[in-house]
């Protein structure tokens, strides 16, 4: 048993589409632990670093306008194996490879604007979570 922490993120896309409540209800539903939540508006200095490990990558800007084109949600979850279990449930990067059963599949439009964030390793996860939450806003 390996109970870990994850970081999701709801994207401007699936916000401004009115997918916020289903895709949390799927997180609900999946028997993963909702530790944390909140909604904001990121700072390109904040998305910049968030990301920096595609800042040399040719869709670094895109990514970044896109993550600055709305509010966003960010989600601390936590269980049994959470960061292969949200990245299983969130699908591939791009929506067209995704199956309809996972919220790329569902909500995702297109390789940018593909509805959620997911941690993609322990490592990252770790970054990303001490990125948005400190243990005392973590419930
Ligand atoms: P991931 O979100 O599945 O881990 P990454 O390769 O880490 O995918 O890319 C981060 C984000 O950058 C993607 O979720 C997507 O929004 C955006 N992105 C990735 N590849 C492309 C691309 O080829 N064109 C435009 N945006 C991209
Ligand atoms: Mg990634």
């Amino acid at each position: 048993m390996t109970i870990e922490r994850t970081l999701a993120i709801i994207k401007p896309d699936a916000f401004e589409n009115h997918h916020v409540g289903e895709i949390i209800q799927c997180i609900e539903k999946s028997g993963l632990t909702l530790a944390g939540m909140k909604m904001l508006r990121l700072t390109a200095s904040q998305v910049e670093r968030f990301y920096y490990v595609h800042n040399d990558k040719y869709f670094f800007p895109l990514l970044c306008e896109m993550m600055l084109s709305g509010p966003v949600v960010v989600m601390l979850i936590e269980g049994e194996s959470a960061i292969s279990r949200w990245r299983q449930m969130i699908g591939p990067t791009d929506p067209a490879e995704c199956g309809p059963e996972t919220i790329r599949g569902a909500f995702g439009e297109s390789i940018r604007h593909n509805a959620v964030h997911g941690s993609d390793c322990p490592d990252s996860a770790a970054f990303e979570t001490a990125f948005f939450f400190s243990e005392s806003e973590l419930v």
